[in-house]
């Protein structure tokens, strides 16, 4: 269902709150720009796409997606943050063909913008450029933006840099990136992903910093574990960043330098639960920035292994303590207007 888990951080709050409110939250125009494709397929579209899958695939790598869909299907339950990275093999393998990647971009932006009411008015859907046996990374991506395309206006996607990528990668992804914005194609940005404690980022700021020189922005993951350390993070601001992507372990150097800038922070409240970078919602460093009176903007980051909805992430602001933030309606309307404003479109 578009809720998600009923029993997930966000689903409880979503019950928590009287009908007034969840009608509230449905008529927000709000705006998604933290959410990655391969982690938001729907889970249904992922099923059918198994069945086609182990149909065709009698012998690659069947174990590891009869495992992985079956831990999806339960409902994950991750002891820290790099258990997350261990489900992707699997969905990969389901989304190797054009065809595959054509119908999950296809589920994936319906599930945010076709719903009744929508989750979202507009979306900023990321994806890393990734070749497979049946494709190169260009026609992967460009598969992506094709249907992307179709939703006219509603939708942009940002390219993924992943961390683990080499530099060469790193530089021949971001020049593509720059190629299909002059071609006038749906891309808005570039993002920086992936495992937190993979690559040397002194290396990629300058790459990344790049993107600016043909009017595409910049988002980078950064601080998203507390390993990640104060060079890590500096390297990242170097590039001048447009957003941030979670932002929990900044030093107070590196605090300060976001203040500062005033840079917007992608939140995204039940993840972050969940892959236990923070011990709890009342804890999350989302209350500090807020206090701060600083630019954040709400949202999902992997609706597959997460069961969360967009909705449910605003219940998680406007529910009482201990199940949400028991933010006032008038802060939470205030932040899906920070959200509208700090797309990159
Ligand atoms: C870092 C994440 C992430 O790009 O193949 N990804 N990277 N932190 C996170 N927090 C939970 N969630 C997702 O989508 C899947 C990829 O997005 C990145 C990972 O690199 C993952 O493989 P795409 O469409």
């Amino acid at each position: 269902s578009v809720l998600g888990a009923e029993d997930g951080p966000g689903g409880l709050a979503w019950r928590a709150l009287t009908s007034a409110q969840q009608a509230f939250i449905k008529s927000l125009p709000k705006a998604e720009v933290h959410a990655h494709m391969n982690g938001c397929i729907p889970l249904n579209c992922l099923q059918e796409l198994a069945i086609d899958y182990l149909a065709n695939n009698p012998t690659t790598l069947v174990d590891e997606v009869q495992r992985g869909l079956a831990v999806l299907e339960k409902g994950v339950v991750l002891t820290e943050i790099g258990d997350f990275f261990g489900l992707f093999p699997a969905i990969y393998a389901l989304t190797s063909t054009p065809a595959a990647v054509k119908k999950a971009t296809h589920a994936v932006l319906s599930s945010f913008l076709s719903t009744s009411p929508a989750q979202c008015e507009y979306i900023e859907l990321r994806t890393t450029p990734r070749k497979t046996p049946h494709m190169t990374a260009y026609e992967y991506f460009t598969t992506v933006l094709d249907v992307l395309e179709t939703f006219q206006g509603r939708a942009a996607l940002i390219l993924s840099i992943d961390r683990r990528m080499s530099i060469a990668d790193v530089k021949a992804y971001v020049q593509m990136a720059k190629e299909l914005k002059q071609a006038g194609r749906a891309i808005v940005g570039v993002d920086l992903c992936g495992d937190p404690l993979a690559g040397d980022m002194k290396q990629f700021a300058p790459i990344l910093a790049s993107v600016h020189d043909v009017g595409l922005k910049l988002t980078v993951h950064i601080a998203e574990t507390p390993q990640n350390g104060e060079e890590d993070t500096l390297a990242l601001l170097s590039a001048k960043p447009d957003r941030l992507g979670h932002a929990t372990f900044l030093t107070p150097a590196a605090q300060a330098i976001v203040l500062d800038r005033q840079i917007p922070v992608e939140i995204c409240l039940t993840s972050n639960v969940l892959c236990k970078t923070v011990d709890s919602l009342q804890d999350h460093h989302v209350s500090h920035l807020l206090t701060h009176k600083h630019p954040v903007v709400i949202c999902t980051d992997d609706t597959l292994p997460f069961r969360n909805s967009l909705f449910e992430e605003y219940a998680l602001l406007l529910a009482p303590p201990p199940l949400g933030l028991g933010l006032a309606e008038a802060e939470v309307e205030r932040l899906a207007q920070v959200g509208m404003r700090t797309a990159f479109r």
